[in-house]
């Protein structure tokens, strides 16, 4: 459900930016709330990039939640639901397990946040709640399926090392609906003019004139 607000405002931002002009703040609903380009997300670094489940534009903002579920067991039964959450201090996650993919648990990696479930059990739940103390983000995994790919991530509080999303406007587009013929004209015009505006820059900077490259 946060979830889908999340995809939500940042579709409708970029909507705007497209109709209004390149002004408008990439998330007014408690996204990122510096820089002006795309959602800015935790960056939760390469221990994440083959977990289970996970992808930069499925973080859930969870911040301002007082309790967060992420699943154990999800997906193919070897994976973490959400992978990977944004909350405040104060957010209680429970770790659910959901029965299947054999037993698990949940162990730091890396962090501020001790996480240890103990041993791998086939079910029950795991209550951690994220103080101030906590704030950074951690990363966790299961022990019997690390290798495996299940593993997540909890970024706590607003200052954390922060990343923007690339290709948030290539599927913006869907989010549009039944206007999609009438904003599509515009849409294109804008992406055009972003494309030739980049397009120049880089040639001016790094084009082909013969002197500023070297004599080889
Ligand atoms: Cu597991």
């Amino acid at each position: 459900m946060k979830r889908r607000d999340f995809v939500r405002a940042a579709g409708g931002a970029t909507a705007a930016g497209a109709a209004v002009g390149a002004g408008q703040p990439a998330a007014a609903a408690g996204g990122g709330e510096e820089g002006g380009g795309g959602e800015t997300v935790p960056a939760f670094g390469s221990f994440l990039d083959d977990a289970n489940g996970y992808s930069e534009d499925g973080i859930v903002d969870a911040r301002g939640e007082d309790a967060v579920t992420v699943e154990v067991g999800a997906g193919s039964g070897l994976a973490f639901a959400p992978a990977a959450v944004w909350v405040s201090p104060g957010t209680t996650v429970t770790w659910e397990w959901t029965g299947e993919g054999g037993a698990h648990n949940v162990v730091a990696e890396a962090g501020p946040a001790g996480l240890d479930s103990g041993d791998p059990a086939e079910s029950g739940s795991y209550e951690y709640e994220f103080t101030e103390e906590d704030a950074g983000i951690t990363t966790y995994y299961c022990s019997p399926h690390k290798t495996s790919g299940m593993k997540g991530g909890v970024a706590v509080g607003d200052d954390v090392a922060t990343t923007t999303l690339a290709g948030a406007e290539v599927k913006e587009p869907i989010e549009f609906g039944v206007d999609i013929h009438e904003h599509w004209v515009g849409v294109s015009v804008m992406l055009l003019m972003s494309v030739s505006l980049v397009f120049t820059f880089f040639t001016l900077k790094y084009g082909e004139s013969p002197h500023t490259s070297g004599a080889d």
